[in-house]
């Protein structure tokens, strides 16, 4: 009798230790996945650290995939954000940061003359010149008139063709601007932008 309440003491506490083992494994294991968490996102910011597959998709938690996944024509994230139709516009287009640096440089003539909008609405002008396919579509989004869009369509054409003098008399553009004007312009209008 005696050993048989010295087995189930045993057994009890067999059962207790593997129970704690557990618990304490899980919050283990807890802790050390927030460690890895708060590793990967150093400012809260990119959930997708790995080199290898950079780009997040959006939606809950986070699916990350290579870049030669990005805009190759087949849905690799849920929501097909990687075939996005202004993400794949946008990333052939120059940089956010570097329209807006140029516009900013240029300001005083090209937002009046080119785009017939005021300094204030530079931001939206440079998302638009990013993400916008084509005039017809950067035409709606700016709400611009037909004849600002018309004035827009020639001076992209002779940028295109390096008519230096016509985009000078067409959109009032200061001599020394000519080679950012043909550098921006020229990536821009290279992606589809006509
Ligand atoms: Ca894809």
């Amino acid at each position: 009798m005696a050993k048989g309440w010295e087995y189930m003491l045993v057994l009890l506490a067999m059962i207790c230790a593997s129970c704690l083992a557990e618990d304490l494994a899980s919050l283990l294991r807890q802790r050390l996945e927030s460690r890895i968490m708060e590793k990967r996102k150093p400012d809260g910011g990119n959930p997708c650290p790995e080199p290898e597959k950079p780009f997040p998709c959006r939606g809950q938690g986070t699916h990350c995939i290579p870049m030669e996944y990005l805009c190759d024509n087949s849905y690799d994230c849920e929501d097909g954000y990687d075939e996005d139709r202004e993400v794949c516009t946008a990333a052939r287009r120059p940089a956010i940061e570097d329209i807006e640096s140029f516009l900013d440089a240029e300001a005083s003539w090209i937002l009046p003359k080119m785009f017939g909008v005021s300094p204030r609405k530079l931001h939206k002008v440079a998302h638009s010149l990013a993400v916008s396919e084509n005039v017809s579509e950067f035409k709606r989004r700016l709400a611009m008139s037909s004849k600002q869009a018309t004035i827009l369509k020639k001076a992209l054409k002779a940028i295109g063709d390096g008519d230096k003098k016509a985009v000078q008399q067409l959109v009032s553009m200061p001599l020394g601007s000519w080679n950012e004007v043909q550098y921006i312009f020229g990536k821009i209008i290279k992606s589809g932008f006509e």
